[in-house]
């Protein structure tokens, strides 16, 4: 493999945890850069053109936001083509969307307030914490998703955990007899809720015996790089070849654009539109550190707007 790939991520994101375990599955080698818990990211920012969720990935002068996006590069680059989210079907794909939709915000919202304050201020102290529920909150406007609270995030959890029991009955994995990325987007709000309760999770023993098994893959060969070499790789490599784009783009390519995702961090990257694709939205972006940028964003999840 000749391909470096960068994760720029926060120890404690979930999503990042997802990609993490991609690559101790896959023995895939990865640089990690670490970032901020919440903006401003000058490592990243410079490079997404402003896209504020974690994690992203870079692969010299592309750069990848969505782990939907991130799952698919490491599929390729490891040749396991179970990482492909779009290869998920049936009652799997149906699982990973519950998880990864409302049981994402269930997972912090079941868990006791004490519980989650102490939590958060043994990450980042009193003014961190501050910071962090001030930004979280910002993060909800403008976007589509209402997090479940109260009973509601109880029962979203409860019919997670139903539905997960329900499909380990019937394999070792979500998707049956082999572990596929479906069992990664279950696992980390799972991890998620896990980090944030401090407790042993609350579950039928199928459940943690699977949740034991998907922990212990580990990260495999993770090495830290500066942000100076991130930056270097960026600047000097060239984007990809372009792939050709679909007839349906909702805006002629060339065009100047804004992409943003639709559910939260609802933060719009502008740019030219490169391509566009069944699955995917690629930006380019231009600037005097860099040169060329592709950013590359899923279709599902995301808007193009003519700027
Ligand atoms: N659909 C996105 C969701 C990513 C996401 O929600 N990430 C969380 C962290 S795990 C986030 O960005 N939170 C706000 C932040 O870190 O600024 C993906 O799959 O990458």
């Amino acid at each position: 493999m000749t391909e470096t790939i960068i994760l720029h991520h926060y120890d404690k994101s979930p999503y990042a945890e997802k990609i993490r375990l991609m690559f101790g599955l896959t023995n895939t080698p990865w640089s990690s850069l670490l970032s901020p818990a919440w903006p401003p990211r000058p490592n990243l920012d410079p490079l997404t053109g402003g896209y504020r969720r974690i994690p992203v990935a870079q692969i010299g002068a592309d750069i990848f936001c969505d782990t939907a996006l991130i799952a698919q590069e490491v599929a390729r680059l490891s040749g396991s083509a179970a990482l492909d989210p779009t290869a998920v079907e049936g009652s799997a794909l149906e699982l990973m969307k519950q998880a990864e939709g409302q049981a994402f915000f269930a997972a912090i919202g079941t868990v006791p307030p004490v519980r989650l304050i102490t939590t958060m201020l043994q990450g980042f102290g009193p003014i961190g914490t501050y910071r962090f529920i001030k930004d979280r909150v910002s993060l909800l406007k403008g976007g589509t998703s209402r997090p479940p609270k109260g009973d509601k995030a109880k029962l979203v959890m409860d019919s997670l955990f139903y539905a997960l029991d329900t499909r380990l009955t019937e394999g070792a994995w979500v998707g049956g007899d082999n572990l596929s990325v479906a069992d990664l987007s279950v696992f980390h709000p799972l991890w998620l809720h896990v980090s944030c309760n401090r407790k042993p999770l609350a579950a039928s023993q199928k459940i943690q015996q699977w949740y034991s098994r998907v922990e212990n893959i580990g990260h495999g060969a993770r090495s830290e790089i500066s942000q100076e070499d991130a930056f270097k790789a960026a600047r000097e490599s060239q984007p990809r070849l372009l792939p050709v784009s679909s007839s349906d783009s909702p805006v002629a390519i060339g065009a100047a654009v804004q992409v943003a995702p639709l559910d939260y961090g609802v933060v719009p990257v502008a740019g030219t539109l490169a391509a566009v694709t069944e699955t995917r939205i690629i930006v380019a972006r231009e600037s005097a550190d860099f040169g060329t940028l592709h950013v590359h964003f899923p279709r599902a999840g995301y808007s193009i707007f003519a700027k």
